[in-house]
């Protein structure tokens, strides 16, 4: 234990900054802080969002659907800075009222169809293509069940351990050992799960692939947070095969590349409206 103590107040109040990475977006109100309608490019299926593992789960998919030859998956992806805010514009909210990437716009049907929650839309564009989402009822069961598991287990690796391992402002052991210790078991139910089979629902690769590895597999690829050491990633050794199987899938890596406004320039495509756009590969 810390010997740094704290006594809640009666009432919280938002009066001071905490001073962590995302303190100047944080606040504890929704709604819209500024008018700022959205662009609209030339395709039916118009994506905001950023390449964050939550971004990163959606692009794949479409890239991993273009892949397959579902030519109306082509898409319009525009960038999202949260750093700036500008999940809180008007036409954001409108697109997605928790005011976070990613969004998606649906104008092929009429009105067009907003969808928000990532693993909402990974189902939408599953079902609407017909594709990485299994039709079996029980592969289908397993496939949805691991989506849901990510999406209610991500927030405790990115919310929890990454937050307060690598961006809350100083470091304190209490929470970093109570999310080390849930990631670890979130890593362990996956290496058990992957010991078995090829992919988290079976032989085949789905959505709760897609959903999963920017997370976990990002964990124990070393490509967040800088905790491969802290938290014996490589000992989960089902976990590092599944998730370098699918780092070298081509659509994963284009996926991976759109809406990326840091890292090496030749990575960066913050916008994409076309495939060339993620020409030349590197
Ligand atoms: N459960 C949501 C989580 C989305 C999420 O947390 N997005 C983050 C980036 S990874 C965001 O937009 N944060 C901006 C903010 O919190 O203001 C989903 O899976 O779509």
């Amino acid at each position: 234990m810390t010997d740094s103590s704290y006594t809640p107040p009666k009432v919280w109040t938002w009066d001071s900054e905490s001073g962590g990475r995302f303190a100047n977006i944080n606040r504890p109100i929704a709604g819209a802080t500024h008018e700022q309608e959205l662009p609209v490019g030339r395709h039916a299926l118009q994506l905001y969002s950023l390449a964050t593992p939550n971004g990163v789960k959606v692009t794949v998919l479409l890239e991993e659907l273009l892949a397959l030859g579902k030519k109306e998956a082509e898409y319009d992806a525009y960038l999202i800075n949260i750093g700036e805010g500008q999940q809180f514009g008007s036409g954001f909210v409108a697109a997605n009222p928790n005011s976070k990437i990613p969004a998606l716009v649906d104008h092929g049907t009429s009105p067009p169809t907003r969808v928000f929650e990532s693993g909402a839309i990974l189902v939408y564009l599953a079902e609407k293509f017909g594709a990485f989402l299994p039709e079996e009822p029980s592969a289908r069961a397993e496939c949805l069940s691991w989506l849901f598991w990510q999406m209610g287990s991500a927030p405790y690796l990115g919310g929890g351990f990454g937050h307060f391992y690598a961006y809350a402002p100083e470091k304190y052991e209490y929470p970093i050992n109570r999310f080390a210790m849930e990631v670890k078991r979130q890593l362990d139910v996956l290496d058990r799960n992957l010991a078995e089979r090829q992919f988290l629902g079976g032989d085949e690769y789905t959505i709760a692939d897609m959903a999963t590895f920017p997370w976990y597999g990002s964990v124990v690829l070393n490509n967040i947070y800088d905790a491969e050491v802290f938290l014996e990633a490589k000992s989960y050794t089902n976990v590092v095969r599944w998730a370098s199987e699918i780092q070298k899938r081509p659509a994963v890596q284009r996926g991976q590349r759109v809406n990326k406004a840091w890292g090496p320039e030749e990575l960066r495509v913050p916008e994409r409206h076309d495939a060339s756009d993620l020409d030349p590969t590197p």
